[in-house]
């Protein structure tokens, strides 16, 4: 069973996100555990406070050392993680290998910042591994949070069910998907690719590779090195 603990100063963002569809039917197969950790208990003072103005000036506020500290350190002292993963911008951006990865392990933290970050001294002291979700600024950790979730939990066994499978995902074998239909055979003139009708399930697999690879050559050349 794998046991992921999310810290953040606003956890019920979150915990609908993370509440349904195939994440609900993992955590009811009991093949994961998802846990939130309110950021505001571990707070300093009449205020719980969390967070602080930078030094050496500039906007925004920063999610200052001791409350996250306290937080972090309760768990580790209950739980051996893997991975202590701290969600941001300035990281290397997540990739479907790194997922698999991730998918393996049994004890994940995550920690959630503002968008202006962290102390940096936390990320020096205990943060084993840190992602970005994608080059473009988010107002907190939190959505990444849920997207890193979701993607490493669907590969989990036993997580999509048997009439689905993570191996035809696009970027699984670094192409993107091929287009897909269902009925009816005929929409507004637009007809259902006559190969995907032939039952020749080695034609088909040929005409979805060949497609898979013109549409990735088209909008994600990258993706071919
Ligand atoms: Cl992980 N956090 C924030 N705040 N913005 C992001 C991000 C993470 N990944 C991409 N943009």
């Amino acid at each position: 069973m794998m046991r992921i603990d999310i810290i953040s100063a606003v956890p019920e963002l979150m915990s609908s996100f993370l509440s349904h569809s195939i994440v609900k039917r993992a955590i009811n197969n009991a093949l994961v555990e998802i846990h939130f950790h309110d950021l505001r208990a571990f707070g300093i003072g009449k205020f719980n406070k969390i967070d602080d103005y930078p030094y050496g000036g500039e906007s925004g506020m920063i999610l200052s050392c001791e409350p996250l500290a306290k937080c972090i350190s309760s768990l580790r002292d209950q739980f051996d993680y893997d991975e202590i993963i701290y969600l941001t911008p300035d990281a290397q951006v997540l990739k479907q290998a790194e997922v698999n990865r991730l998918s393996l392990k049994t004890n994940l933290m995550m920690i959630c910042g503002h968008y202006k970050g962290i102390d940096q001294r936390i990320r020096d002291e205990f943060v084993t591994l840190e992602i970005s979700i994608g080059d473009y600024v988010l107002s907190g950790g939190e959505i990444a949070a849920c997207v890193l979730t979701d993607s490493i939990i669907r590969l989990i066994p036993g997580a999509l069910g048997d009439e689905m499978s993570a191996l035809s995902d696009s970027f699984q074998d670094s192409l993107l998907s091929y287009p897909v239909y269902t009925r009816p055979k005929v929409w507004r003139d637009r007809e259902v690719p006559e190969v995907l009708l032939s039952g020749d399930h080695k034609k088909i697999d040929a005409w979805r590779h060949e497609k898979a690879l013109e549409k990735t050559k088209q909008i994600r050349p990258d993706l071919l090195g």
